[in-house]
């Protein structure tokens, strides 16, 4: 399998992680624009919304969005198992990796915002409207962390969510989070893939 990146990228990160749990690192080729950049730009426009993660199967079929490759990976060996089969879990799981996706959504629309628009173009509201969602989001973690028996797809989202925030907001969270700290902390300790594929690693 081929898989489309780039290492910043929050959702990118969520695949590795799961591949990397899932035991099936070593069965994906991880494609950069540096890397083979007429492969990466094939494989990416096989994505009509043209964005990475985008995974190229054995077989020329191509996944997305991380969801869906995930959930596909998943697939793919028994153990362990990161989407539950039991109905009530799986849709705790499915709640917990939605907030954190419109986590990584709301950090990511400040960046593009501050990034594509020039200073005086920038909509100071639209931003201010963004940072209201991941702090309602924050504040709703951190009144119930999610508990941590064995690291599922909602853990892996979250915790790139949170990754992705030390990144982009110079982990401003981390203030007035101690309990999803503390859990933040402790999901890393458990998987050795979330040091691994950390953006600030990367040379
Ligand atoms: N919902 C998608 C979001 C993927 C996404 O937004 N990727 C960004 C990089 S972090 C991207 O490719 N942006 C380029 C673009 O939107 O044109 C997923 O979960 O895979």
């Amino acid at each position: 399998m081929k898989l489309t990146l780039g290492f910043t990228s929050p959702f990118v990160r969520k695949v590795r992680i799961t591949a990397a749990v899932k035991g099936l690192s070593s069965s994906i080729e991880l494609v950069t624009k540096e890397s083979d950049e007429e492969t990466y730009l094939q494989i990416r426009r096989m994505n009509p919304l043209n964005k990475i993660p985008t995974l190229m199967l054995d077989n020329g079929q191509v996944l997305f969005d991380s969801h869906v490759i995930c959930e596909y990976l998943d697939s793919l060996a028994q153990h362990p198992r990161l989407f539950p089969q039991n109905e009530l879990e799986r849709f705790s799981v499915l709640r917990l990796a939605s907030l954190a996706d419109g986590l990584i959504e709301a950090t990511l629309g400040i960046v593009m915002e501050r990034r594509l628009r020039d200073e005086a173009f920038q909509l100071e509201s639209w931003i201010e409207r963004q940072q209201l969602k991941i702090e309602a989001a924050l504040s709703f973690l951190e009144a119930d962390p999610p508990r941590l028996a064995s690291p599922n797809y909602g853990d892996i989202t979250l915790a790139c969510a949170l990754g992705y925030l030390d990144l982009r907001q110079d982990g401003r969270w981390r203030t007035h989070c101690p309990r999803l700290v503390h859990w933040h902390q402790k999901f890393s300790d458990e998987v050795p893939a979330y040091a691994e594929t950390d953006p600030a690693n990367v040379n």
